[in-house]
């Protein structure tokens, strides 16, 4: 049984950045509300958009783009290669090959059905199908050897149907084979009332409780669990097949799943308290935004991402408060962001007589922003951020 905790608005697809001779067209929005399955602890958002409308041929978001990324994915695959000594991986979901292209050509597949991302791997020889994960692409893929690793990093959150994302990966995997899949925490998101971790592509915020029962089906268990600090706060599981005796339970799994059992990640009323948070949430930030405004202070957006999309339209943030949106990433360069209609403009460094305030869309990549924006800290810049709560550091 489902029940409703949070209304998000109507909001457009998150990654449907405009073209400046589309910004009269009218928007396709749909109704962002979120829900939590009393039987298996799983949150959700209500109403799902078909996935060939969110991923194909053109997707703007590249895995590559920020160092942290890079160097997350750089030190997995040395994890990796240390600890399981895999022959043969397959990724599903290879964006740009921030992961895969870390390894040797003829020991991994990327699986990637966003074609001008897939291409970008193709291009560099690595074995890529331009395909959605699916059973009958498990086969292909596995028709000669299995793999031992299948590894997948913000995606399956993005794909509704468990019993074929979960069936393929059963086909696919040899005897001591391992799936690894890293998603935003629901504990994190929680904890930082990150409430923009929900938008069209984000089917599903995973605690290590509700991903337990869904595993159960599929004769799938989770056998370690790391807290990594990608996008605000992650989980990193290691699931093995029941019969694969060839990994003890690690004493995380109990951890973590105390820990949200703690937290009360199994009742109605912790989401309903999120829910109250979030208004309030909301009702700060336009204070922020009000104060800012009233005083003619110059504001831009720093990351345009698909989590703006969501405070943005939720809050009724546009082009009132921010003059525009910085970004690094090429596809969204001179397009304008979903619903609030901001132009996104080429990064450049930012200067202190041009901005005085910047909205910290992408405040997962803080760290990296603020060593990279020194220079407009140290002469009074400033930054906005909603996560934990709306402030100004
Ligand atoms: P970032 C996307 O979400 C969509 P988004 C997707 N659904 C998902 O799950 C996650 O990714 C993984 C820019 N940037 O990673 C680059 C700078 O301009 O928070 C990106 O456009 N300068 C698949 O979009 C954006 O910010 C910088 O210095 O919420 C970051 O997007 C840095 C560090 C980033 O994901």
């Amino acid at each position: 049984m489902i029940k409703k905790f949070l209304e998000l608005g109507y909001q457009p697809l998150a990654n449907s950045y405009l073209l400046k001779k589309n910004l009269n067209k009218k928007e396709k929005k749909f109704k962002l509300e979120v829900g939590f399955n009393k039987n298996n602890y799983l949150v959700s958002i209500l109403k799902t958009v078909a996935k060939e409308k969110m991923f194909n041929i053109n997707y703007p978001y590249k895995s590559s783009e920020s160092y942290t990324m890079r160097k997350s994915f750089k030190d997995l695959s040395k994890d990796i290669k240390n600890r399981f000594k895999p022959k043969f991986i397959i990724e599903i979901g290879s964006n740009d090959g921030a992961f895969i292209t870390n390894f040797n050509k003829g020991s991994v597949v990327g699986v990637e059905p966003c074609k001008n991302l897939a291409q970008i791997t193709k291009n560099k020889k690595y074995t890529t199908y331009a395909e959605y994960w699916s059973q009958e692409l498990s086969k292909k893929i596995t028709k000669r050897k299995k793999a031992d690793i299948v590894y997948s990093a913000n995606t399956l959150s993005h794909i509704e149907n468990f019993d074929e994302i979960f069936k393929a990966i059963n086909n696919a995997l040899s005897e001591k084979g391992i799936l690894i899949i890293e998603d935003p925490s629901l504990l994190k998101c929680l904890q930082n009332v990150a409430y923009d971790q929900f938008y069209c592509e984000h089917i599903y915020v995973f605690s290590a409780l509700a991903l337990r029962n869904i595993l159960v089906k599929f004769n799938l268990e989770i056998f370690d669990v790391e807290n990594i600090k990608s996008h605000g706060g992650s989980n990193r599981y290691f699931i093995k097949q029941k019969k694969n005796n060839s990994y003890k339970i690690s004493k995380s799994v109990k951890r973590e799943i105390d820990k949200e059992l703690k937290f009360g990640l199994n009742k109605l009323s912790t989401y309903q308290r999120f829910a109250t948070k979030v208004k309030k949430s909301k009702k700060k930030l336009l204070k922020i935004f009000d104060n800012l405004y009233n005083k003619n202070l110059r504001v831009i957006g720093y990351g345009a991402t698909a989590k703006s999309c969501t405070v943005l339209n939720y809050c009724g943030i546009g082009k009132n408060y921010i003059d525009y949106f910085f970004d690094t990433t090429s596809y969204k360069i001179n397009k304008f962001l979903p619903g609030s209609k901001i132009l996104i403009k080429k990064y450049k460094k930012l200067n202190r007589n041009e901005i005085d305030f910047v909205y910290l869309g992408a405040w997962n990549f803080k760290e990296e922003i603020f060593k990279k924006e020194k220079t407009f800290i140290k002469k009074g810049g400033k930054f906005i951020t909603h996560v934990p709560y709306p402030k100004i550091i």
